[in-house]
């Protein structure tokens, strides 16, 4: 990839895109420009590969993505980021380019946004707006909406202004990239209607929020442990759940294909069961107030007994992506559970990179979720991290009490079993909360 370098600034060559969306560009969409910034310290690579992963995004949001040029500055310019020489400079390129909008990287703050629209003559929105937007075309389940629908208006109050658009345009509607303000003479009304907007969602959010828990204690009581498959977007995660349970769930080649969250059973090997979920993928710089609004959703992450993280490894910086799924991972306090390495699509992935993997992270399993390479050891894996905290029991059981039998095959492994006149002589593992249940015949 080459960017633009100072020299040829003014030589109107912008750095050309490197996927497919840009030589087919569909005359019906929006048109948009993106900018990285990096500042001093920014690791080179790092931007470039966020700045190729904001096209990705930008595609996915409906709009063709034109160029893209990165930035350098010594710091952000509190009035436009990218100082206004700079972005009168590339005005001057969107104009003659009829661009729609204008995509930054890199966050903006509410008066940066507003000057930049000014200089630009057109939307100016920032990663954050753009995952959000995507989240509002993607959420499907009622309370994918509500919690969406929560992070916009979240996200838009501070930058509410006239811009002659009304309220019903923008917040949660889902089409095109959501940015427009409500007419200015409306704007105190429209404030105080978001806010009660605002305050009416998080009480119904409320409610889902105590459904799932009790969902979620009504499993726990079912003595099967539970297992989470996290990763970043478009790691595979759904494709996995996919092909060990027969879950049928949505996989696509696009990031956030998932929003909400699936539940399975799958019997583990050694004949165990456990509960496994697949929910809603994580990215870099994963805006604030989605990981708040999806808070409830993300709850069973935080519950889980086993993590299964699933990374990418057909991506070129699958490092990066596991820091980015810690981080988030730490932001809805779920870095307790116990984790394991899932390097997934090594059908795809170059030897140097998976023995690289092997070598900074030798507990990593290797994988294919869509050809099935490695899955029956991952679930061998997975069974073995959840008997680590399983106890020896060795009990002769009457057989009147055929549901302690079966408590012990559902939630234990068998070790060995035999029918003896006085009862089912059973050696197994077992968690150790249930010990007491069958200290009488031990
Ligand atoms: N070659 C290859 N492709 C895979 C593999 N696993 C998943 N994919 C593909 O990767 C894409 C994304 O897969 P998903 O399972 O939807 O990914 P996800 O992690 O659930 O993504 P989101 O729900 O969007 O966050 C799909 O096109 C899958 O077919 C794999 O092991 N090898
Ligand atoms: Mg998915």
């Amino acid at each position: 990839m080459t960017l633009d370098q100072p020299s040829d600034r003014h030589s109107g060559r912008r750095r050309r895109l490197l996927t497919a969306t840009v030589t087919d560009v569909d005359v019906t969409r929006q048109k948009a420009f993106l900018v990285g910034v990096r500042f001093p310290g920014d690791d080179l690579e790092t931007r470039e590969r966020s700045l190729v992963e904001l096209e990705l995004l930008t595609d996915t949001a409906g709009s063709a993505p034109i160029e893209a040029e990165l930035v350098r500055r010594e710091r952000p310019d509190p009035a436009t980021f990218i100082g206004s020489g700079k972005a009168r400079d590339l005005a001057g390129f969107t104009k003659t380019r009829d661009v729609d909008v204008v995509i930054f990287d890199n966050a903006l703050s509410p008066a940066q946004q507003r000057n930049l629209e000014k200089i630009f003559e057109c939307d100016v929105v920032d990663r954050e707006a753009l995952i959000l937007d995507i989240f509002a075309q993607h959420a499907t389940s009622r309370e994918g909406a509500l919690q969406v629908e929560l992070a916009l208006l979240q996200y838009h109050l501070p930058r509410l202004r006239g811009k002659g658009h009304t309220l019903s345009q923008q917040a949660g509607s889902g089409t095109g990239i959501a940015t427009r303000g409500p007419g200015e003479t409306k704007l105190e009304t429209d404030r105080r209607r978001i806010r009660d907007r605002i305050a009416r969602l998080k009480r119904e959010l409320k409610d889902v929020d105590r459904q799932q828990a009790t969902q979620r204690k009504a499993r726990n009581n079912s003595d099967r442990p539970q297992i989470s498959i996290v990763g970043y977007t478009n790691a595979g995660k759904s494709t996995l759940l996919n092909r060990i349970t027969d879950a049928g769930v949505l996989t696509e080649d696009r990031l956030f294909a998932t929003l909400g969250s699936t539940v399975r059973q799958v019997e583990l090997p050694g004949g165990r069961e456990a509960l496994i979920s697949d929910t809603v993928g994580f990215i870099r710089d994963l805006p604030h107030h989605l990981v708040e609004a999806f808070r409830s959703t993300l709850a069973e992450i935080r519950e889980a007994d086993l993590v299964v993280h699933v990374v990418d490894g057909a991506d070129p910086d699958p490092l990066g992506q596991i820091a980015a799924v810690h981080e988030v991972l730490d932001e809805i306090d779920a870095r307790h559970v116990p984790e394991l390495l899932a390097f997934n699509k090594i059908d795809l992935a170059d030897r140097v990179r998976v023995e690289r993997i092997r070598r900074l992270r030798p507990d990593t399993e290797m994988v294919s979720a869509l050809t099935g390479e490695g899955v029956e050891r991952l679930l061998e894996r997975i069974s073995a991290e959840l008997s680590g905290r399983l106890v020896s029991v060795s009990a002769t059981l009457p057989y009147e009490r055929g549901d302690l039998v079966d408590l012990v095959h559902r939630v234990g492994e068998i070790v060995s079993e035999e029918h003896l006149p006085e009862g089912t002589a059973i050696k197994a593992r077992i968690p150790a909360p249930h010990l007491a249940r069958l200290s009488e015949y031990t």
